[in-house]
């Protein structure tokens, strides 16, 4: 069995990425439903996730999404994410919300149009230099809706050749993280629809480009702990996107749906390596009905849940029942893990951190909530149809 002081050390240093536009407002094409108090710049989005920070202690980064995040000086909002005990992490970019991106982005049929969407691939660069991230995720929304639409092969050379130029843009200590979704916007074809198509992109590029696993991009029933084992067996597991979905793309909060699936991906990024720095564990999810701040912390703590978890299984007892065939007792292996309730040992890790060991009371007691739904008034949207 791990030892317990080994998995509280694994816990306490944790660290889980939260989203700016999670803080925002947000909903489905059908509707936006505003919320008091959510945040009207990038700056207030900071002072939020500050406070997921000070009741958790393991979400010290936010990600960024580039323009949803424009500001004048990203030196700035660093020194203000400074200044509150975070750092800012990821820049997200956006080549999926101009009129122009009809046809695609990087993939689209005009030179004209890709030429745009890699300029703002190599801005979005020129902000990691300002704000110190490490990371820049690149999700696409090309693809074509009809057969025959476009070139499919085409395509993925204007695909290669974008990303080529991105990469060599890259500073030493700066990475390229490819997301993959296996549909939508797009309906026919994806250019970047599956991790093996992500991971070839990636294995030409070089070392600095990894693969983006977002949970809520696969075909239901798709087994992603076998994605997670095979890309840290290969060295190109660079992110999760953290999110729950009952149906497509649905960006509920982490654990929620499927917290059994959850458990099982951080189980193999246990087993491969995989729960170092080198892996950015983000979320990537909307609130559109719940309070967002809270539904964060639940988020994050679900998170903790799973990899706690994960930590407690019995590597060596799972070993010998794999390796004599005992099918069932190497099962329950797994399931005594999981079914161990661990959340009085990660009330333990936060009391011994001088943390409130109950993270969701602990910011209803606050006052956050009644101070910005007072003091902030005409808060944004996240960044969808924005
Ligand atoms: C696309 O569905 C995605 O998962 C990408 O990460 C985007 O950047 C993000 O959602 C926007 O919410
Ligand atoms: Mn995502
Ligand atoms: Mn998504």
């Amino acid at each position: 069995m791990p030892s317990l002081t080994s998995v509280k050390a694994a816990l306490a240093t944790q660290a889980i990425e939260t989203p700016s536009w999670a803080y925002g407002n947000s909903g489905t094409r059908f509707k936006v439903f505003a919320q008091p108090g959510v945040p009207r710049s990038a700056f207030e989005k900071l002072d939020d996730a500050a406070r997921v920070h000070a009741h958790t202690g393991v979400a010290p980064t936010v990600a960024l999404h580039i323009p949803w995040d424009k500001v004048d000086d990203y030196a700035a909002l660093a020194k203000h994410a400074e200044d509150q005990g975070l750092r800012l992490g990821t820049i997200n970019s956006n080549v999926f919300q101009d009129d122009d991106y009809r046809l695609g982005s990087v993939c689209h049929p005009d030179a004209a149009v890709r030429r745009k969407a890699i300029d703002h691939l190599l801005a979005c660069v020129d902000v990691m230099d300002a704000t110190g991230s490490r990371d820049l995720k690149l999700w696409f929304a090309d693809g074509t809706n009809y057969p025959g639409q476009d070139d499919i092969r085409a395509r993925q050379d204007r695909l290669a050749e974008a990303l080529s130029e991105v990469y060599t843009r890259l500073g030493d200590d700066q990475r390229l993280l490819l997301e993959y979704k296996f549909f939508e916007p797009a309906f026919y074809t994806t250019d970047v629809p599956d991790w093996g198509t992500a991971y070839a992109h990636c294995l030409k590029l070089g070392d600095k480009a990894k693969v983006v696993v977002d949970t809520g991009h696969h075909a239901p029933g798709t087994n992603i702990e076998f994605i997670v084992a095979s890309l840290l067996r290969e060295n190109k597991l660079g992110a999760f996107d953290f999110n729950s979905r009952f149906y497509a793309d649905d960006d509920l909060m982490a654990g929620a749906a499927d917290p059994f699936q959850l458990f099982r991906i951080m189980y193999e990024v246990v087993r491969g390596g995989g729960y170092t720095p080198d892996t950015a564990f983000m979320l990537d999810q909307c609130h559109n009905i719940e309070a967002k701040i809270p539904a964060i912390i639940r988020s994050v703590m679900n998170v903790q849940e799973a990899t706690a978890k994960a930590l407690l299984i019995d590597r060596e007892g799972l070993s010998a029942a794999q390796t004599s065939g005992d099918v069932l007792a190497a099962n329950a292996v797994l399931m005594d893990a999981y079914n161990t309730d661990v959340r009085p040992l990660l009330a333990d890790v936060r009391s011994e951190r001088g943390l409130d060991p109950d993270p969701i009371s602990a910011y209803r007691r606050s006052g956050w909530a009644d101070r910005i739904a007072t003091e902030r008034v005409g808060g944004a949207q996240a960044g969808w149809g924005a």
